[in-house]
């Protein structure tokens, strides 16, 4: 808890560590009650700084024992002292050997930080700065070293016991304890060190690399998951071959560990040869997992992986570098899911994700550069921006290199800094050696924030045959800084004739492959040979990551979603016309004129739907609207009612108009057979389902009935979970009587109720907020658990704008007494609940005053934690 103001840390004040550590021995005696935690390093000084002598370590909620240097006990306040932010020897020689003995309390830990207990079994989750909670030590990541782990526990409650790298030695003891050696053959900074203890059993396989070494792969659960990680495997097993083929990249340690846990803070984490991941992402069967589950689980094994040299072998100097780490590695997953899959679904869905969660977040107060000068809790930055919007610089490198300039770049920054903690600068200067390229420019996107505007506007010169496209940049203020320079933005585009073809590009008569690189506020591109007036696509498979403006016509973007060759702007014209629709809509109702939907616009729809040339996962995306969040943060000042009625006006009027052929697709893709999860059966059942959600907007009898029958007769969870997700908006008897099933079915299993709980949470029904509450109370529920507070208050918060934003403000009020129960347990989780709240100024001003009531009455809390006190405090300022 917080003593005082926390303070800010600023990326100027970096200074490289004074001493590096040789080695580092732990030994973990796991009790009952406590731990005890035995540190053994071997520091060094580094010979630039003679005179200092003073070594600080970090350390939190620890007990110290004992501290020994080469073997003499030290004397508090003479050899050393104890501060608020842990430890420091006073009198450390150039070298020397320091034995720290702690004790700690796993069992008490409801933080899951550091080292904590999951259903009665030892795990830690070190990153970003969980270690000081385990001993005193250098919890900086350009602090690298070789791990030996002891670990000793009793072998009936523990029988498994597991740490990075390779097992060496392991034995027997007395009282019924048994002991394990692990050694960890890379250096690493502390926060990849990993320790799991417990009663779990594990599913192996092999993997053979590409240079003939056989790596053992494992995954450990609790015993009765065990049948749950065959698709976790595969999955890993794809990834490995994967990064080999795709950047020469193989595994460097004989064996790979996953182990799924119940009670994690995030999604899974990449710690040396030992991941540990949120159960959520590992398991999977048929009547389990959706289809988006097994997607996400490969993702995130990928993910994880490929860490291991992206973040692992080469990891970032300082916590600001997070983006080097987690950009790249978000791009690698990208490109994996859509090597494997569908690129253009993949880009969509990504893009989708972005725009709807980071580009709010680059427009509110907690706004922040991928690579922030600032922060008060490093926790508070495994955000979107440092994440997604990471990737999407990644990306642009690729997009302005081609994949084979990006491999080059690649392969340098191996070359030049394996077994290293660089920056960011580093990674930029391996993309442009390698290409002899000056990219000066794109270091700009790791120092402003904000979603960057391009406003593009088209004339064209039938008598010179000319198009010229003239493109304005803007970025918009953001607190780290009001003046924005303008940033290198790949603007990919398009011209299409009248019949839909694109026409070959001249840029002043050179041939050009369609990448304009903007790089100054204003500037004009002109085509050349351009024999009629095209429509142009612009911003193809969304080349960079901001929002993009240009006056289309209605008729242009029913064109577009039509001819397009770009699948992305296909799809995306489909959203602007979407928008559009919104936007007029929202006007007429609050000028109370009756609303309409163009008979062009459903038509449009209509054509997407039944193309059957079309892939059905692509035709579902194109008929999946924009979200009322989404609509919320483009036509601002929001008012959710209006905009959830004028959404669910413009769902049903599709419904209505279309009723015919949603029910024939639908009827056509019902009974698919035997379950698979191939791209083509996915897309097949996302259609489908989509066709289903429409119908349910249809005010028919028959409609619960149609529900009701898919969940009973469903073979698959994605199926199941569709049907009810219709009826949970509807109330009816199928409704109360599926959720029951539902419920009694799988009472045993905690992922599959955390679907219940968000089902419930996410209802349109006006009882919603009562209900959420009620369910707090259900016996499954359990706060202590991060899945169920994302399950049953994320998805309230999140999912569910309308009721989220009641105009009474009660939906606020119920999440800021959430985020204080939990900011006195797990801040982390307390913070990211907090977030919905802190975009108040985009509402209108009844609800904003409520949301900021809301905030103020956080902040006025007594023992806020860092993490909370750190965004509310930015979102009121
Ligand atoms: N590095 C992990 C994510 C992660 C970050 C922080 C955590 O605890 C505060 C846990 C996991 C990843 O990118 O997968
Ligand atoms: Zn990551």
């Amino acid at each position: 808890m917080r003593e005082g103001q926390p303070h800010t840390i600023y990326l100027k004040d970096y200074t490289p560590p004074v001493y590096q550590v040789e080695t580092l021995n732990l030994k973990f005696e796991l009790g009952d009650e406590f731990t005890v935690v035995t540190s053994t390093a071997h520091y060094q000084r580094d010979p630039s700084h003679l005179g200092n002598t003073l070594l600080e370590l970090d350390g939190e909620d620890l007990e110290l024992i004992s501290v020994q240097l080469d073997g003499r006990y030290l004397q508090v306040n003479q050899d050393y002292r104890l501060t608020p932010e842990g430890l420091q020897i006073l009198t450390m020689p150039a070298q020397g050997s320091l034995e720290i003995v702690t004790r700690i309390y796993p069992q008490k830990n409801t933080a899951l930080e550091g080292l904590y207990q999951s259903s009665g079994n030892f795990c830690t989750q070190c990153e970003a700065q969980g270690f000081r909670k385990i001993t005193y030590y250098q919890d900086r990541p350009d602090v690298m070293t070789l791990f030996t782990t002891d670990i000793i526990a009793e072998r009936a409650k523990y029988p498994v016991l597991l740490s990075n790298g390779n097992l060496v030695a392991a034995g027997e003891l007395e009282e019924g304890k048994h002991w394990a050696r692990w050694l960890d053959p890379y250096r690493k900074p502390a926060y990849l060190f990993a320790l799991v203890a417990g009663h779990l059993k594990h599913v192996e396989d092999f993997y053979t690399t590409g240079s003939g070494r056989k790596v053992t792969l494992r995954i450990y659960t609790e015993p009765h998951n065990i049948s749950k990680c065959e698709h976790a495997m595969q999955s890993l097993k794809r990834a490995m071959r994967w990064d080999e083929q795709r950047f020469g990249l193989e595994y460097d340690l004989d064996i790979y560990m996953i182990v799924a846990v119940d009670d994690f803070n995030m999604g899974a984490m990449e710690n040396k040869g030992l991941n540990i991941f949120n159960s959520k992402l590992v398991f999977a069967s048929p009547e389990t997992a959706t289809d988006q589950d097994y997607i996400n689980i490969e993702s995130v094994i990928g993910h994880e992986y490929f860490h291991n040299w992206t973040g692992n072998r080469i990891t970032c100097r300082d916590w600001f570098q997070l983006s080097l780490k987690e950009g790249l590695t978000v791009f690698r997953d990208q490109e994996f899911t859509a090597d494997l899959h569908s690129p253009a679904v993949k880009r969509i869905e990504d893009v989708r994700m972005l725009r709807t969660f980071q580009f709010t977040e680059d427009a509110s107060p907690m706004a922040h550069p991928i690579r922030p000068a600032s922060y008060m809790e490093i926790n508070n930055f495994y955000t979107m921006t440092v994440y997604e919007k990471g990737a999407e610089v990644v990306r642009l490198y690729q997009t302005l290199l081609g994949r084979a300039g990006f491999r080059q770049g690649m392969d340098l920054y191996f070359a030049r800094h394996d077994g290293q903690a660089v920056t960011t600068e580093d990674f930029l200067a391996a993309m442009a050696d390698a290409n002899q390229a000056d990219l000066k420019q794109l270091q700009r996107w790791y120092d402003q924030a904000g979603t960057p505007e391009v406003k593009v506007t088209m004339t064209y010169d039938a008598t010179a045959q000319t198009c010229r496209l003239h493109c304005v940049q803007s970025i918009p203020a953001t607190p780290e800084s009001q003046h924005k320079q303008p940033q290198l933005i790949p603007l990919q585009v398009g011209l299409l004739r009248e019949t839909g073809a694109d026409l070959a590009l001249y840029l002043e008569d050179q041939p050009c492959d369609g990448i304009l690189q903007l790089t100054q506020a204003e500037q004009s591109f002109r085509f050349t040979q351009v024999p009629e007036q095209p429509v142009p696509s612009l911003l193809r498979n969304f080349s960079a990551p901001v929002r993009l403006v240009y006056p289309y016509t209605e008729a242009e973007l029913i064109f577009l979603m039509k001819h397009d060759s770009d699948a992305f702007n296909r799809w995306d014209a489909g959203q602007r016309l979407a928008m559009r629709a919104f936007e007029s809509l929202l006007l007429d109702l609050k000028q109370g004129i009756p609303l309409g939907l163009s008979h062009e616009c459903v038509c449009a729809w209509q054509v997407v739907l039944t193309d059957e040339n079309l892939d059905p996962a692509l035709r579902a995306e194109a008929l999946s609207l924009p979200s009322e969040t989404d609509i919320a943060e483009q036509l601002r000042p929001a008012d959710p009612a209006a905009i959830h009625q004028v959404r669910e006006f413009v769902l049903t009027t599709l419904a209505k108009a279309l009723r015919l052929d949603f029910e024939i697709i639908f009827y056509r893709l019902q009974h698919q057979g035997v379950y698979q999860i191939d791209a083509a059966s996915m897309g097949k059942r996302r259609l489908k389902n989509v066709c289903l959600a429409y119908l349910g907007h249809l005010d028919d009898q028959a409609v619960p009935a149609l529900c009701a029958e898919q969940y009973a007769q469903a073979n698959n969870m994605t199926d199941a979970l569709a049907a009810l997700a219709v009826l949970v908006d509807i109330d009816c008897p199928e409704r109360v009587a599926a959720l029951q099933h539902f419920h009694d079915r799988w009472q045993h299993d905690p992922l599959v109720m955390d679907k219940w709980f968000a089902l419930q949470a996410s209802s349109s029904l006006p009882n919603t907020l009562q209900q959420v509450q009620q369910l707090l109370e259900h016996p499954l529920f359990d706060m202590r658990n991060p899945n169920k507070v994302r399950a049953l208050i994320g998805s309230f918060a999140l999912r569910n704008p309308w009721h989220f934003h009641a105009a009474d403000g009660s939906g606020y009020a119920f999440l800021a007494e959430r985020v204080l129960w939990l900011n006195e347990r797990n801040p982390q989780v307390a913070a990211r609940m907090v977030r919905p709240l802190i975009n108040w100024r985009h509402y209108e001003s009844g609800r904003a005053q409520l949301m900021r009531g809301q905030l103020e009455r956080i902040q006025a809390h007594q023992g806020l934690s860092a993490d909370v006190y750190e965004i509310v405090s930015k979102s009121l300022a």
